[in-house]
């Protein structure tokens, strides 16, 4: 069934599963009696825009395997709500010596906002902020262990700010990519990423000494402004911010998905007119070149990316026309819209340890993401989450959900 999703997906059987959204296509032979009997569509010669919809949606995504509900829960240990100190955008959890390990981004004080002293102020959560790490033994429990990757010294490009890391595990070594901001943190500075890398989990981690990924170059400010809106040229769709990065081993080469803040950045129908980019290196410190194929996605925030039969798999969620979907693509580039979901969380760290080809979302069966505190939005804590899915619910005869508790599979 995947191979054939796989070869529709890449346009090479008509237009069965081609986007549900372009009907410019749409050839009534390409189904089947079953097909039409599935919808319920007895007139086959007057059929809706819906039911050319209905009929174009992928076949594999009919048994609804790549649809869930999320629900999230507070953890303990460290990860408790502690009033003063900022943890959030925890990046993907592994295991390592039987322990669950992951990392996140952490300061302290409150935030000032834009208003004050740049100088002196801290304009987000996520500014003066450095890379730390926890552990725990069920999932539910964590133990801070202390800084991992520290903001750079005076000059540098990392100076600032390092903050919303992912972790990747590849041929003994981890590695560590992450947002950086360097200099003064003013509404138009410019964000990149950079990179660590240790033979162990715990440390020391060498950093890059430059970025390994910058904005696009080709956007320009609108002089005598200091707002991020006004500009006489926007550029690329990830001209002001690269952010959010996330590296998957993937065919052999090591592909960098991030998300692309864009200069002049406008609202869509969804929101935000936030996009994904990917770049690919043949090796894990790069150099990552962006694919031609970029912007990948034209809606989403943080990035949540999964390898699965084959291809990518990606959680859209927060902005943009096609916000709250879980797309897929045979080729990590080419994503389609697999199912539709409410309330995924914001910012999720994966469940790296599983077997992603189990089913769909079985990597989202739990989780870390963070809230802001509902009494001080100064500070926000890391939190878990569950996904349930109906078909592997009954398939597993689990109780709850894919898993009650995030230690048992
Ligand atoms: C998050 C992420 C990035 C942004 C900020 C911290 O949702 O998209 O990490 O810079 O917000």
């Amino acid at each position: 069934m995947y191979a054939l999703l796989a070869l529709s997906a890449l346009g090479l059987n008509g237009c069965k599963t081609t986007p549900p959204q372009d009907q410019c296509c749409f050839n009534p032979n390409n189904y089947t009696d079953e097909d039409y009997e599935f919808y319920g569509i007895t007139n086959h010669d007057s059929l809706s825009a819906a039911s050319k919809r209905a009929l174009m949606w992928p076949e594999s995504s009919r048994d609804n395997s790549w649809f869930m509900e999320f629900s999230t829960h507070d953890l303990k240990g460290d990860f408790a709500y502690e009033e003063g100190v900022v943890r959030r955008d925890p990046s993907a959890v592994i295991k390592v010596d039987g322990k669950y390990m992951c990392w996140y981004t952490r300061s302290t004080g409150p935030t000032d906002g834009f208003s004050g002293d740049i100088k002196t102020s801290k304009v987000f959560p996520w500014d003066r902020c450095d890379i730390w790490y926890a552990t725990s033994e069920d999932g539910l429990t964590w133990k801070e262990e202390g800084l991992a990757v520290e903001r750079g010294k005076p000059g540098s490009y990392d100076d600032r700010s390092v903050f919303t890391v992912e972790i990747m595990q590849w041929d003994s070594m981890y590695y560590l990519c992450y947002q950086t901001v360097g200099g003064d943190y003013t509404v138009r500075v410019k964000e990149q990423v950079g990179l660590a890398w240790s033979n162990s989990p715990y440390g020391p981690w060498t950093k890059s000494e430059q970025p390994i990924l910058s904005p696009a170059d080709n956007g320009e400010w609108m002089e005598g402004s200091e707002s991020r809106f006004d500009v006489v040229k926007r550029g690329d769709f990830d001209s002001h911010k690269v952010h959010d990065p996330c590296i998957i081993p993937y065919k052999g080469k090591f592909y960098l998905y991030y998300k692309g803040e864009q200069m002049g950045e406008r609202m869509t129908s969804g929101g935000r007119q936030i996009r994904h980019g990917v770049a690919i290196a043949d090796n894990p410190k790069g150099p990552y070149i962006k694919s031609p194929y970029n912007p990948i996605s034209n809606s989403g925030h943080e990035i949540c990316v999964w390898p699965y039969k084959g291809g990518i798999a990606a959680l859209i969620t927060t902005d943009g026309p096609e916000k709250n979907t879980i797309q897929w693509s045979p080729d990590g580039i080419n994503f389609e819209i697999m199912s539709v979901i409410q309330g995924a969380p914001h910012a999720i760290g994966l469940d790296r340890t599983v077997d992603n080809d189990e089913a769909p979302g079985a990597i989202l069966h739990w989780g870390l993401t963070h809230a802001y505190h509902p009494d001080n939005g100064n500070y926000q804590y890391i939190r878990g989450f569950t996904a349930y899915n109906k078909r592997r619910h009954e398939a597993k005869g689990d109780p709850v959900s894919l898993t009650s508790e995030p230690n048992k599979k």
